[in-house]
């Protein structure tokens, strides 16, 4: 079995990118343990606090963030952070480090509670401004610059999937070794599937495009194996990482109540867009590639369409046809 660090080297990444990877890894093994003994550690429930977006904090989300930026800022790499769960960008103590990194903590946090997989998702950049204080210029880029991105998923096993632009590879933590080892290499998305993965909870708030796209998955159609199979769990990263495998779309489009759609661009969005690109996918805010677009601001939300190529495209073409870019 070869390790993760085993693995890096080998592909020859950057040093100052491994070494980040490794301030990321860290965290997410602890992690991975308090997850697992859930209700026997005073991590579950809410933290009787609000983050940036207005959302109840979970003690899990609070814990988490406190452990990943204690970890990040001790790297010398990283100049600064962004988090879901802190309205600000945070400096480390090098501001002449060259890297930054974005990430949500814990995704799906909620469902904790209840025992359903969640995940960490991490993207990494590289600042434009080569000297100075990291501005929010550094942080706002457009996702096709990222250097690195992946998640760790917390379920019946402890699974690292990421890339660094060269293919997507998972590791599965080993927990009494405590170490990652590779499990998969390049893994490839179906260009087609049968699952789809949306809130229908929403649909009267959906955009027109959306709804014809869920009746036409729900339509009898042999020949394109519809209809497709509605598997939604409310955590991003486990509705993505079965979508991965299996083929399929994860749709979380805008709505009357949120017009830019509920999901982050530079800590949920972008990273996942990424890999699920280098994975052979798509993805798209229904019209435009997602990794094409510049955020205005650190928690800047989007409407996402991702998955399977083909899937993708075909609710493209519903958009266009019936709720046509303004
Ligand atoms: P809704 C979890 O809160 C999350 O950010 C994602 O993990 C998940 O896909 C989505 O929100 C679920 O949102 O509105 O369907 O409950």
């Amino acid at each position: 079995m070869k390790t993760l660090n085993r693995f890096l080297i080998e592909s020859s990444i950057q040093m100052p990118l491994y070494n980040i990877i490794q301030y990321i890894i860290q965290p997410s093994k602890d992690l991975s343990r308090k997850i697992n003994i859930a209700g026997l550690e005073d991590i579950l429930g809410e933290a009787d606090a609000t983050n940036v977006q207005g959302e109840e904090q979970k003690k899990l989300d609070v814990y988490a963030n406190d452990a990943f930026v204690a970890s990040l800022s001790n790297c010398t790499h990283c100049a600064a952070m962004i988090s879901e769960e802190t309205e600000e960008m945070i400096s480390t103590p090098f501001p002449n480090a060259e890297y930054i990194v974005a990430f949500d903590p814990v995704d799906g946090s909620s469902n904790i509670d209840v025992n359903v997989s969640i995940g960490t998702i991490f993207s990494v950049y590289k600042r434009k401004s080569t000297d100075g204080p990291v501005t929010l210029d550094d942080c706002l880029q457009a996702g096709s610059n990222q250097l690195a991105a992946g998640y760790i998923i917390y379920g019946s096993s402890t699974i690292l999937v990421m890339t660094t632009g060269t293919g997507v590879h998972s590791f599965t933590l080993e927990p009494h070794i405590d170490k990652f080892y590779l499990s998969e290499t390049d893994i490839k998305t179906p260009q087609t599937g049968k699952i789809y993965s949306i809130n229908e909870g929403n649909y009267i708030k959906f955009p027109e495009g959306v709804k014809k796209y869920i009746k036409y998955c729900q339509e009898n159609d042999k020949p394109s194996n519809r209809p497709y199979s509605s598997r939604y769990i409310g955590s991003m990263v486990a509705d993505f990482h079965r979508n991965l495998k299996k083929g399929g779309i994860f749709i979380y489009p805008s709505t009357e109540k949120d017009p830019s759609g509920k999901l982050r661009v530079l800590y949920e969005c972008n990273p996942m867009s990424f890999l699920v690109e280098q994975a052979g996918g798509k993805a798209t805010n229904g019209y435009d590639r997602i990794l094409d677009q510049t955020p205005s601001s650190l928690h800047e939300r989007t409407p996402i369409f991702m998955g399977s190529t083909d899937m993708v495209n075909k609710v493209g073409e519903y958009m266009q046809e019936f709720s046509p870019k303004k």
